[in-house]
């Protein structure tokens, strides 16, 4: 019989389905392991063999661990609320239920291709209502607890979408779906108070095995950076002025103030001669983004106020200017402006020609213009000599004293926008009542459904399609049940996504999010896998909501992820693969070419998991083969009964020991090829019969890799049951040794001397050591060896004459 895939394969797919292989059991006394891979967005293009990369490593890491005992959780659902599907619908009039639904049945069948042990018992889908009721009861929780709360500010607006947009879906200034400039408007927006966080999510980052870069990028985001606020007086007036600077030390520096265009204090401070200056510029500042304001080389725009702050401690007067460089949305959106140790300031101010007060050099003498380094003080009186560090802590005391300063820390993080204007989400859970304000819709009262609309469009008010529904909108307030009006914004597409990992754990539970006996069992995952382009927000918010949780006591961890994989990605001809470039492999040609174990051993074998891989169909054509060759040795050999010989149980031993050291360290495409090397090895040794022990290690230890055909190849030399229900298998340290053996030494064809060598010496290494042997000078003085020959691992003849 020939290596069939496509029988072999739907052969072991319905097996698995029939026994009910896949399923999670929490009940069944083992430890257990829960393999989680990022759960994609069902988009309307199917799954291409890019992103079968990250699915098959979580695999074969998920069948690989179950083979060392443990209860495996490895789920799979789709993220799908969210933009791709409501502008389907404005397009095509398809009801985003409709797409969406299409959408996931295209992408189930292509995931079950995969042959991957997905528990499909617990499918989600966050667009569920089952499911986003407890995403609403979690909005609820927040809301109750104050750290959920509506703001007006100003948020990022896409004209072409009409909808607001966080920061993250701003890139380059433009909205990240649609490619639009972004502007900015002014509304109430719904808001999490993510930063009530920040330091723990900073902190905790130190607890978790994750990539480094990733934990970099997360850091970065949160951004703490110490220093102070100071306060600074307007000349003549009663206003001061409040700024946050990291570098308190540097205050004799300052030589003159920036207000952020959007500052409220611009209007009363400037001067009526400079009145028209400056509301052209603020509104000219107003339409620019703020990545477009940080362009770091770009030249320096601003304009002098009229007015002027008194310096705190000298007798100095300070011009304040409006610039664009200065932002509203960090620190106090001020600034005390310290040319001769700041970038931006040094380039306005050389620009302005403003003074340049140097007053930090470095210990081995000054320096001209802008020094941005470590050193020691200078023109700053008591502060002078002193270093950076202790500087700023005598400033912030000697500025505190005249209760002008504090010490305080800030954060780059922003709370997090939490309303979109959209149709496709979860209906906000809130009521706004005349009397009351706004009012959590009661628990039990959850879901609040998404009512059907007849259109999706935003209204381009600002206000959400479902605004535009009287029944829905009108309802009374839980509280006083007076007539009162319910939300119309809907969360954002991450809502979803920040805890769904805990709903796998217990997916039906019509009572609770999870049981508390579920969750403590099944959680934290331990082994997440996805790419890396979720490094900062899905995971930083996934690990905020799983703080919040852990507050409420519903669970006992406050780390979701304990070890995070981001596969690299999988490019053609150098580009990555998308659908919109149109180089995209689908599984599906190659799984009907050569069949689905082929694919994903080469999705294994094609590079480091974790960089970026070239697909080349020639690469998958030889591990195509090789599986081939794999199934003829095995067929081959299956029935045989000869016993293990020597080379062949140190061949195993030392094939073991390597493959398991590639998979413990993720290296899995080395790990292929140590199967290569085996499979090499045992070819040569396959003309004297291959055992049982052999071929039964090829077997169980290729069966992660390729389940159909190790599933068949275990059949085939006849267990009744799975190959995954065994164990890994061991190796023992004494086959990796380089073996020794004791070899007889002749002389004209007579033994007369036996030496140990090195099984694996050269024929001249073996010579040398015969001759030397000191039994073997009296056969050869005064001899002339004429011959002299070594038959490896048995002996060496030498031939004398005389
Ligand atoms: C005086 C000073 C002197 C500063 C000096 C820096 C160097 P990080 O580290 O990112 O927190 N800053 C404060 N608020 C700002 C805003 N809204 N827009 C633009 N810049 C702002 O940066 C903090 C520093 O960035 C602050 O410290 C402030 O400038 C500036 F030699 O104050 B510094
Ligand atoms: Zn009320």
């Amino acid at each position: 019989m020939d290596y069939q895939t496509q029988q072999i394969e739907a052969k072991w797919k319905s097996r698995w389905q029939e026994t009910g292989a896949h399923r999670a059991n929490k009940d069944s006394g083992k430890p257990k392991y829960y393999c989680l891979d990022m759960f994609p967005y069902p988009s309307g293009n199917g799954l291409h063999v890019g992103h079968w990369r990250g699915y098959t490593i979580s695999d074969v890491w998920s069948r690989y661990k179950r083979m060392h005992g443990f209860e495996i959780l490895h789920p799979m659902g789709w993220d799908a609320f969210g933009l791709p599907a409501e502008n389907y619908a404005i397009q095509h009039g398809v009801h985003p239920r409709i797409s969406t639904a299409e959408n996931v049945a295209n992408f189930k069948r292509q995931l079950e291709e995969i042959g991957a042990m997905y528990d499909w018992d617990r499918e989600i889908n966050t667009t569920d209502p089952e499911f986003y009721r407890w995403t609403q009861y979690f909005f609820v929780k927040m809301f109750e607890r104050g750290l959920a709360y509506r703001k007006k500010m100003p948020i990022n607006w896409c004209p072409s979408c009409k909808t607001g947009l966080a920061n993250e879906e701003v890139v380059d200034g433009k909205c990240d779906r649609c490619g639009s400039d972004v502007t900015k408007k002014e509304m109430y927006q719904w808001m999490l108070k993510i930063t009530a966080y920040a330091d723990r999510l900073l902190d905790d980052l130190d607890k978790l095995d994750w990539p480094e870069h990733v934990k970099r990028m997360q850091r970065a985001w949160i951004g703490r950076s110490e220093g102070a606020h100071i306060r600074f007086k307007v000349a003549g007036r009663d206003e001061e002025i409040e700024v946050f600077s990291t570098r308190p030390d540097t205050i004799y520096g300052a030589t003159y103030m920036v207000l952020a265009p959007e500052h409220p204090l611009v209007q009363a401070i400037t001067t009526d001669a400079e009145r028209a200056t400056v509301e052209t510029y603020v509104e000219e500042a107003l339409r620019k983004s703020n990545i477009e304001r940080q362009v770091v080389d770009k030249t320096k725009t601003g304009v002098f106020t009229g007015a002027y702050v008194e310096h705190p401690l000298v007798n100095r007067k300070l011009p304040v200017y409006v610039a664009d460089y200065v932002l509203m949305d960090y620190g106090t959106g001020a600034i005390m402006a310290v040319p001769a140790h700041d970038e931006r300031d040094y380039e306005f101010a050389t620009q302005f020609g403003l003074e340049i007060i140097p007053v930090v050099q470095p210990v081995d003498g000054p320096v001209e213009g802008l020094y941005t380094g470590d050193g020691v003080l200078i023109n700053s009186e008591s502060l002078n000599g002193l270093k950076v560090a202790e500087a700023k802590r005598a400033a912030i005391e000697l500025l505190e004293k005249r209760g002008q300063a504090e010490a305080t820390v800030n954060y780059r993080l922003r709370d997090w926008v939490f309303a979109r204007q959209r149709y496709w989400g979860e209906p906000i859970p809130i009521i706004h009542c005349e009397h009351c304000g706004p009012v959590a819709v009661p628990v039990e009262q959850l879901p609040v459904r998404l009512p059907e609309v007849e259109r999706y469009e935003p209204t381009g008010t600002g206000e959400s399609p479902l605004a535009a529904i009287p029944e829905f909108v009108n309802t009374t307030c839980p509280k006083c049940h007076a007539p009162a009006k319910r939300e119309t914004d809907t969360m954002p597409q991450w809502a979803g996504s920040s805890w769904y990992f805990l709903r796998y754990a217990d997916p039906n539970n019509a009572e609770a999010p999870f049981s508390k006996e579920a969750v403590d069992y099944w959680l934290p995952v331990d082994m997440y896998i996805g790419g890396v382009e979720h490094a900062v927000l899905h995971l930083l918010y996934s690990r905020f909501y799983t703080k919040f949780i852990y507050d409420l006591g519903l669970i006992t961890f406050d780390e979701p992820f304990s070890r995070l994989f981001t596969q690299g990605m999988m490019t053609l001809n150098g580009a990555k693969m998308s659908k919109s470039k149109g180089n995209v492999v689908n599984p599906d040609d190659i799984i009907r070419d050569y069949g689905v174990d082929a694919l994903r051993m080469y999705e294994m074998f094609v590079g480091p998991p974790e960089d970026e891989a070239e697909w080349n169909t020639n690469g998958l054509e030889g591990v195509a083969r090789f599986l081939q060759r794999v199934f003829r040795l095995v067929q081959a050999n299956a029935t045989s009964t000869v016993p293990e010989r020597e080379s062949l149980t140190k061949l195993r031993h030392r094939f073991v020991a390597a493959l398991t050291e590639r998979m413990e360290g993720f290296r899995f495409n080395t790990a292929v090829s140590a199967f290569m090397e085996y499979v090499n090895a045992l070819s040569t040794e396959a003309k004297q019969g291959l055992d049982r022990a052999t071929l039964e290690t090829l077997t169980m230890t290729l069966a992660p890799f390729a389940p159909h055909l190790g599933e068949e190849l275990w059949e085939m030399l006849g267990h009744k049951r799975s190959v995954f229900e065994e164990t890994w298998p061991t190796f023992e340290e004494k086959w990796l040794k380089d073996d020794e053996l004791e070899i007889a030494v002749q002389v004209n064809g007579r033994v007369r001397a036996k030496m140990v060598i090195a099984a694996e010496a050269s024929q001249d290494e073996a010579i040398a050591a015969a001759k030397a042997l000191p039994d073997m000078q009296e056969w050869l003085q005064g001899k002339e060896v004429v011959k002299q020959i070594y038959v490896k691992g048995r002996l060496v003849n030498l031939v004398v004459k005389g």
